[in-house]
């Protein structure tokens, strides 16, 4: 559990009365927000989120043995989204659109794998129906009963809901009728009006994305949350975010977890024309963007740490930090790695566990609800096999078995990475 926390230990003195809420549970406010992001003590920011997150999470980190799957990277915000690596038109070099057979060919490696979660997300292709994604989770559904599928952002949710003419309830609602669990947080960059003009204009807006996020919630279908950091926005454009994220789940409780997502400046026009290459944030403000979450979203259970994006390195000091929450084995990345990342692809199982231990944490394999799969490992070997298992709440559906051999290095085939963003 968390020891004493002493804020009139703080080196800056203006962390010391939000210290001080911090310890009598009350919530921070935007000043108290801007005030965090300000601060240059970052050691003490980090003491006072790491005792929140162990005040509510104890030593325990999660993470999921999980899958990404991109069905097309074909997107009508391609010429628009200037921050993003990932996008191509239809006819562009590079553009690719599965097939249904394709995606079950890729999802076939969760076999034999402890796999439970597929997490899916694409571009806005312009043909692309809402039956080709309820097809495609009903197909995973049939073929990997127990994983849990976590797909489609918001934004791509309002463009099937405009293609279909029908309400972007109606879409959920029949992704949820295919056997969808829950909704990744992608897609909300920054709220702000004039982020948004900058980075992603003709993006639905931060209060489209929060109203499909509300109607997901409404209609019992949890989601996570994110913020995309490092670029054109300032403290005040963050906590604006921030707070109307939180303002949603004062609502509704439907956020399950919120990332904090680092800019990747590579092969994208907004990194050309700011004059940057390989990382565009640092570590001092990936561990920053942790601490105030934890600190500010005082009503979401878990802060996670994206390592394809922050390397695996920070991600364990994160934990230090006030997160609780780590991203899981991965298998197959493309968002990222087209935009610079020099991550793997894939963590292996029994790395992820030594990662959270190394860091002097207890890892729980979790599914995308949250629910414990495994909080017990061998001690002498960390891999998949090595696991011991717990006893799984009712509700959580049953394990896959536990593979002898690691997962499969061969990724899925397509995908070049564009040299220079044409816009
Ligand atoms: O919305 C795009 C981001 C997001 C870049 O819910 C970029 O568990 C950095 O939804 N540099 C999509 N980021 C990814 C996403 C996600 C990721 C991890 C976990 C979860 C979850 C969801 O990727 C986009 C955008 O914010 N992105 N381009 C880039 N150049």
């Amino acid at each position: 559990m968390s020891g004493a926390l002493d804020p009139g230990r703080l080196g800056d003195l203006r962390l010391r009365p939000i210290g001080d809420k911090v310890l009598r549970g009350e919530r921070l406010d935007p000043d108290d927000g801007l005030a965090l992001y300000g601060t240059s003590d970052l050691l003490g920011l980090g003491l006072l989120a790491g005792w929140v997150n162990a005040r509510r999470n104890g030593d325990r980190v999660f993470f999921s043995a999980n899958q990404h799957i991109n069905p097309t990277n074909v997107c009508v915000l391609r010429n628009t989204c200037v921050f993003c690596s990932f996008a191509r038109m239809p006819k562009e070099e590079g553009a690719y659109t599965r097939s249904l057979d394709e995606v079950y060919h890729e999802a076939a490696q969760a076999e034999g794998q402890p796999t439970s979660e597929f997490h899916i997300v694409g571009g806005l292709h312009p043909k692309l129906r809402l039956q080709y994604y309820t097809d495609m989770i009903a197909g995973l559904k049939q073929r990997h009963p127990s994983v849990h599928i976590k797909a489609l952002t918001a934004v791509e949710i309002a463009h099937l809901a405009r293609i279909e003419r029908i309400s972007e309830r109606d879409v959920l609602q029949a992704l949820k009728d295919a056997g969808l669990t829950s909704l990744p947080g992608g897609g909300a960059e920054v709220f702000s009006t004039a982020v948004r003009a900058t980075i992603a204009e003709r993006k639905l807006t931060g209060e489209e994305w929060i109203r499909v996020h509300r109607t997901a919630h409404e209609l019992r279908i949890p989601t996570n949350c994110t913020m995309l950091y490092g670029h054109v926005e300032t403290a005040a454009d963050r906590i604006g975010h921030l707070t109307m994220l939180r303002a949603l789940q004062d609502e509704t409780g439907g956020f399950l977890t919120y990332i904090p997502l680092a800019y990747h400046p590579d092969h994208n026009q907004l990194g050309e024309e700011m004059g940057r290459v390989g990382t565009a944030t640092t570590g001092y403000e990936d561990l920053k963007n942790i601490a105030v979450a934890r600190l500010y979203l005082d009503n979401v259970a878990h802060i996670k740490t994206h390592w394809p994006m922050v390397t695996p390195f920070l991600s364990q000091i994160a934990l230090a930090f006030g997160c609780d929450d780590v991203e899981g084995t991965v298998v197959y990345e493309r968002v990222y790695h087209e935009a610079g990342a020099q991550t793997q692809m894939h963590m292996p199982y029994g790395e992820l566990v030594r990662l959270i231990r190394g860091a002097g944490k207890r890892p729980v394999e979790r599914n995308s609800l949250y629910q414990p799969v495994r909080e017990r490992f061998d001690d002498t070997s960390s891999g998949p096999d090595a696991r011991t298992r717990v006893p799984a709440p009712a509700t959580t559906a049953p394990a896959t078995p536990a593979p002898a051999t690691p997962a499969p290095a061969t990724p899925a085939p397509v995908v070049s990475a564009r040299a220079v963003h044409a816009a």
